[in-house]
């Protein structure tokens, strides 16, 4: 085995710096996004000497979100390497997203003294960052020696990809970087973790309960959360599902598991079935606000659930499971097929006639939408044309986040693989859009487009150097609106200062871009818009459009303003 650390064979001693390159090497890892300074400056050179891709960011969040969306498209955990305190920190929100949205992540960060810290007496960054750490991932693990550097890493590994995935962070001390230990004997603690992810059969009886209450179903729904498109089931998953003739239902990172444009895609129809299903099979999707927690006037009060997930813990979490099925989804969805027969599962005519009826009554009122035009432009005649020109390139990532930016390009944009569509997830954080897309096209090595409300690109816009210095495919819509939801709202106060959600109007991002020298356009009609994307995706290089969107049409919080709360006194 290569030592990474030294450049001479013979050298008796390696230190922690190169051992946990080797360990990382060891354990397939492709790639590391990060920041660099003290003390992880000389492990960024040494991963990339030792053949580990480093990209390297402008803020630690972006560079998490990056490991975070490398893991959920791989099924292995992302990295993601930080400084002590400050850039910890930035990261760390990234590594409580990732576990939020059960991507296998690792965080590792560099900390200061450990004795400083604990009588703290002010060290350089000091910060007590395993602890901090804890109540957002899956596990904190610490190492304090070399020799525990293999265990300390197949650790790491074993717990960001079991059971539920999720975010791990892992502390290598100032110190431990710098310790030695003899060659040999360090190579020998070398190890990957033997199945870190094991496959977990679901009980047969817990199967046969399932299939009983789907055969007894005269209005059925599968619901496809990003669980089944993480766990890579979509084979199983269609068989299943055309087999029964059931429709489904999928969630927002689950479009594409099976294409938008099946028929039994009842996407379209969304709050019929909802409001109807009297039997619904949960398939890695939680009943969470997502799902406005099953309940409410959304639902059908009697609807009775069968719930497909890993974790035994989430069912009954809002709603009684009358049919748990605790398993991994692929294992889960064989077994019922294998189970299938003497059931006689079949959905039934009537139902599925008054979903397409539904979906047809829908797609007119749709179609409608995206065909008017308006000057500017408002959010459906711009999509349409996305809509459009993305047919030829249905094999591309999809980041989206913002708020209208967000819904609407999902309701318009239909996606015909399994993760490819990547965007706010569990949190619906903002913030995700140039990590995601940088993770995309490194790790998954296919072109991305991220059409970004202009609020949610400010708050990762200063990656696109990233994205330009690692001349990344990526191409990068704003539906420039001029706020958060809307650009049009008039100040509170008495002294000109702008609304809480105005951003600049009138905002030229595509000029950002040119900064770095990608390319750069700026957008105000369907034919620009058609010209500028058709140019911008066919380059596949780093390409920034600036769309200019009516202030006026965009909705408060866009389709959860549900949720939020408004003030009951009168100002
Ligand atoms: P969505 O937001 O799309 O509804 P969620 O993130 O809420 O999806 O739910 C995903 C669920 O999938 C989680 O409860 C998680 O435990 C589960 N899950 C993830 N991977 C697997 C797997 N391989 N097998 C079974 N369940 C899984
Ligand atoms: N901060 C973070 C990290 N996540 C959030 N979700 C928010 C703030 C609040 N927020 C939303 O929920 S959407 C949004 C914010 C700030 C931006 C919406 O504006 P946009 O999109 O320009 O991105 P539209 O098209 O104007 O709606
Ligand atoms: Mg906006």
């Amino acid at each position: 085995m290569m030592n990474y650390l030294t450049d001479n064979p013979n050298a008796s001693l390696t230190d922690g710096m190169h051992l946990l390159v080797d360990a990382l090497k060891v354990n397939g890892v492709e790639a590391i996004f990060g920041v660099v300074g003290i003390p992880v400056t000389d492990l960024a050179r040494y991963a990339q000497k030792a053949g580990i891709r480093y990209i390297g960011f402008r803020h630690e969040q972006s560079a998490g979100h990056a490991a975070a969306i490398s893991g959920y498209l791989t099924k292995k955990p992302g990295i993601c390497l930080t400084v002590s305190a400050p850039g910890f920190l930035n990261g760390l929100t990234a590594l409580a997203e990732a576990t939020v949205n059960g991507f296998p992540m690792i965080q590792i960060s560099g900390s200061s003294d450990r004795n400083i810290i604990d009588l703290q007496q002010g060290d350089y960054e000091g910060l007590d960052q395993m602890n901090i750490a804890k109540p957002f991932v899956k596990a904190a693990y610490r190492i304090n020696r070399p020799q525990d550097i293999a265990v300390g890493v197949a650790r790491a590994i074993r717990t960001a990809l079991s059971g539920r995935p999720g975010g791990v962070y892992l502390d290598i001390t100032t110190a431990m970087l710098s310790m030695t230990m003899d060659v040999e004997e360090a190579q020998a603690s070398l190890f990957a973790p033997v199945d870190p992810a094991p496959i977990q059969i679901p009980c047969s009886t817990a199967v046969k309960r399932a299939l009983k209450l789907l055969s007894n179903a005269t209005k059925p729904l599968i619901i496809i959360g990003k669980g089944a498109a993480y766990a890579q089931a979509e084979g199983q998953l269609k068989e299943f599902i055309e087999k029964t003739g059931i429709p489904f239902l999928p969630m927002s990172m689950a479009k594409g598991v099976l294409p938008d444009d099946h028929p039994q895609c009842a996407a379209a129809a969304r709050s019929l079935v909802l409001g109807q299903a009297d039997v619904v099979m949960l398939v890695g999707a939680r009943l969470n606000w997502l799902l406005n927690h099953g309940k409410g006037k959304k639902w059908n009060p009697n609807a009775k659930f069968i719930q497909l997930d890993v974790s035994a813990e989430e069912m009954d979490s809002n709603r009684e499971i009358e049919a748990p099925v605790v398993g991994d989804i692929a294992s889960s969805i064989d077994l019922m097929l294998c189970k299938m027969e003497p059931f006689n599962i079949k959905c039934g005519d009537a139902w599925m006639h008054s979903i397409q009826a539904v979906k047809q009554a829908n797609a007119e009122k749709m179609k409608a939408k995206l065909e008017t035009v308006t000057q500017p432009m408002n959010y459906f005649n711009s999509l349409k044309v996305v809509s459009d020109v993305l047919q030829d390139y249905k094999d591309i990532y999809l980041v989206n986040e913002g708020a209208n930016a967000l819904d609407n390009t999902r309701n318009v944009v239909n996606m015909y693989h399994p993760r490819l569509r990547l965007d706010t997830g569990t949190w619906g954080v903002m913030g995700v859009g140039m990590g995601y897309s940088i993770g995309a096209a490194v790790t998954g090595g296919k072109q991305v487009l991220a059409i970004e409300g202009d609020s949610a690109f400010g708050f990762s816009g200063m990656e696109i150097e990233t994205i330009c210095r690692y001349r990344l495919p990526v191409t990068v819509l704003i539906l420039n609106n001029g706020g958060i939801y809307r650009g049009d709202e008039k100040g509170h106060g008495t002294n000109g200062d702008p609304a809480p959600t105005m951003l600049m109007p009138e905002a030229r991002y595509d000029r950002m871009i040119e900064a770095f020298g990608g390319k750069a356009y700026n957008v105000n009609t369907t034919e620009e818009l058609e010209a500028a994307l058709t140019i911008a995706l066919a380059s596949k290089s780093p390409s920034l459009i600036n769309c200019v969107i009516d202030p006026s049409v965009g909705v408060e919080s866009g389709h959860i303003g549900n949720l939020n709360p408004h003030s009951t006194i009168k100002s």
